[in-house]
């Protein structure tokens, strides 16, 4: 293929490689003390349910996880440098929480229809808070979780 190409067309692609390693200079040039070098933080975002969002009694709510690693406790930490941790999840400002370690959506279901609330925070595996979101939406009143027998 590139045998067919004449000595034009091989200069400028010389030319835009030697402006795409510049620009990939530039823009870790600039990026770099801006970070200070360290890695950027874990954050974590809902994107599903939004706020204020009518939804149905089996809610499925669905994040993104930057930065950050999810792993359940039971597995040894890695030496690979990377942040690891889990999400504490928290229903209508619950006493208890329970643990979500994969990045699959989180599914309640059979909440009473009205306004709730459901707040994510990303923990590392000494389980502080790294990061945290909250969503705020409401369970309509006419879709069952299931019929009854
Ligand atoms: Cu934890």
């Amino acid at each position: 293929m590139s045998s067919d190409k004449t000595a034009v067309e091989e200069d400028k692609e010389m030319g835009n490689s030697v402006l795409l390693a510049f620009l990939s200079y530039a823009v870790l040039a600039t990026a770099v003390p801006a970070s200070e070098g360290h890695a950027a933080s874990p954050t974590i975002t809902i994107d599903s349910p939004t706020e204020g969002e009518m939804v149905s009694r089996v809610v499925s709510i669905k994040f993104t996880v930057a930065n950050l690693r999810l792993e359940p406790m039971s597995v040894p930490v890695k030496t690979d440098g990377v942040v690891e941790g889990h999400i504490h999840v928290k229903v209508d400002n619950s006493p208890w929480i329970w643990v979500h370690d994969t990045a699959e959506p989180i599914t309640i279901a059979g909440m009473p229809p009205g306004q709730h609330t459901v707040k994510l925070e990303l923990a590392g595996r000494d389980h502080k808070g790294l990061d945290a979101k909250t969503v705020t939406f409401t369970v309509g009143e006419t879709t069952p979780v299931a019929a009854k027998p």
